[in-house]
């Protein structure tokens, strides 16, 4: 059995089973990578956590855990220097990656598609997400020595 779609579905149930319950973003309590193999999930208009923490050398998995397609584009003036910039489909700086989604919905993260970067610079990296940047979904890597 598909690993991904028992996860789904056990989710489903989950989430069915303490609909009484309404927490901030309905989950039941749980963040959208608990129990999944990412470090930042995304509900329609929010990456969750907000601010996640790293090391230095870590390996930071996004997961589209909502319906909604969404990027995830690092913000050219927070990158620190001798780093590298990172994007949903690979892009090398902002203006190219907020440009390709207006022309052609570059750099879509679909419902349950993985991104990761590897980050080797210690830092406050800021990123966003193009087609919800209007109504604040912004997030924050801190990458520590
Ligand atoms: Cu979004």
């Amino acid at each position: 059995m598909n690993r991904r779609v028992y996860l789904a579905t056990a989710g489903s149930a989950l989430t069915a089973g303490v609909a009484g319950c309404v927490g901030v973003l309905d989950l039941g309590g749980r963040a959208p990578c608990d129990g999944d193999q990412c470090d930042i999930g995304m509900t329609r208009n929010e990456f969750v956590p907000v601010e996640y923490e790293a090391s230095v050398g870590e390996t930071v998995v996004w997961k589209n855990t909502s319906g909604a397609d969404h990027t995830v584009t690092a913000t050219d003036a927070s990158i620190p220097d001798g780093a590298s910039y990172f994007a949903t489909g690979g892009y090398e700086d902002e203006r190219t990656a907020r440009d390709a989604w207006h022309e052609y919905r570059g750099g879509r993260l679909g419902t349950r598609e993985t991104f990761e970067h590897t980050f080797d610079v210690p830092g406050t990296y800021e990123y966003l997400c193009e087609p919800h940047v209007k109504g604040g979904m912004v997030g924050t890597v801190v990458v520590r020595e």
